[in-house]
């Protein structure tokens, strides 16, 4: 029963950053998430924190209490860890400077983008929720301030990808590049313990997760790949899986089999979910467990990003369900 610590101390030497920067950093995460699940779990419980909070973010959209709570438990764990330099997050217009410490400036040279709390509208139905995250070294000189290329950073460039899921249980998961690890936290320990060791997408490719309710604004090849995950043939038709929560969704697909698609619609003509905290650790994450990720005509880790908060379709899961469906998109283009 190794704890999320102890792993990465085992698996130091294929790691390529540092060890003890790596457990500072792993460290501020995983206090946040423990006090996020705290929260989450007893959201029902506590009036302040159920329910909008009034405040439209920056996405303009309707900011759930618990998206606040979230983003401030994160800057505040990243900042006294003293190993992140920079955040950009869902919750914020602008990346957010740390000011690390001068005795080990040379220490916090992360960059990290989050979704602090993904799909928040379902927190008062109960239904999964989850944060992203995604991590890069900074590119600009130690002594120099951050600026925007720190952030719009190529998903390939990132040394570490992952996200929690608040559900039937706390998982974190995550890869540095080594493959996909799964820790269950006990919360009776406050301790995240390896229960899921190098995730891969399993043979059977079995559920097929996207909002059908958009169907009639989907492009044609969208229409014939759901055709396809319907026809009676071979292993079809698959299963229909789909909660609206991107953490839940992939996190049950990673684990069971299955692509989730979030395509160009009429509503959302460059994707709906964001390039940076979203589709590229996802992305990450889907190729380290054997899978693929593509915006429908290019691989996700390749797309230069051009603004903090820009869009992208996501297409990730089984690398054979993937190539279908771009298969698809070509055939009808
Ligand atoms: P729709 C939640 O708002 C989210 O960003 C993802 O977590 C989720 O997969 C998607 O949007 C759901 O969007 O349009 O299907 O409700």
């Amino acid at each position: 029963m190794y704890t999320l610590g102890e792993f990465i101390i085992k698996n130091r030497d294929r790691f390529s950053y540092s060890t003890e920067s790596l457990l500072r950093l792993f460290s501020s995460i995983k206090l946040a998430s423990k006090a996020i699940h705290k929260e989450v779990n007893k959201a029902g419980l506590t009036e302040e924190i159920i329910g909008s909070s009034g405040i439209t973010n920056v996405q303009g959209e309707n900011q759930q209490k618990l998206d606040q709570f979230a983003h401030r438990v994160f800057i505040e764990s990243f900042k006294s860890r003293n190993v992140v330099c920079g955040i950009a997050s869902e919750e914020s217009k602008d990346f957010i400077v740390i000011k690390g410490k001068q005795e080990d400036i040379s220490q916090n040279q992360y960059i990290v983008l989050i979704d602090p709390l993904d799909g928040s509208s379902n927190i008062d139905v109960n239904v999964s929720i989850g944060t992203i995250f995604s991590v890069y070294m900074r590119k600009s000189p130690i002594k120099m301030n951050l600026t925007i290329e720190d952030f719009l950073q190529k998903g390939n460039q990132q040394i570490l990808a992952g996200y929690i899921i608040y559900g039937s249980s706390t998982i974190l998961v995550y890869s540095a590049g080594n493959g996909v690890h799964g820790f269950t936290l006990d919360p009776s320990f406050g301790t995240f313990y390896l229960s899921h060791y190098n995730i891969c997408f399993p043979k059977m490719e079995k559920i097929y997760s996207i909002n059908e309710g958009n169907y009639y604004k989907f492009s044609n090849g969208i229409k014939k790949f759901i055709r396809y995950c319907q026809e009676k043939k071979d292993n079809r038709p698959y299963t229909a899986r789909y909660i609206g929560s991107l953490v839940g969704d992939f996190h049950r697909n990673l684990i069971q089999g299955g692509i989730y698609i979030y395509p160009k619609t009429a509503s959302y003509p460059e994707g709906k979910l964001r390039l940076l905290y979203e589709c590229n650790p996802m992305a990450f994450l889907s190729e380290q467990a054997g899978g693929k990720a593509s915006d429908g005509n290019q691989r996700i880790l390749d797309i230069e990003p051009t603004k903090l908060h820009q869009r992208s379709p996501l297409i990730c899961g089984p690398k054979g369900m993937v190539s279908k469906l771009e298969e698809f998109i070509v055939d009808c283009e």
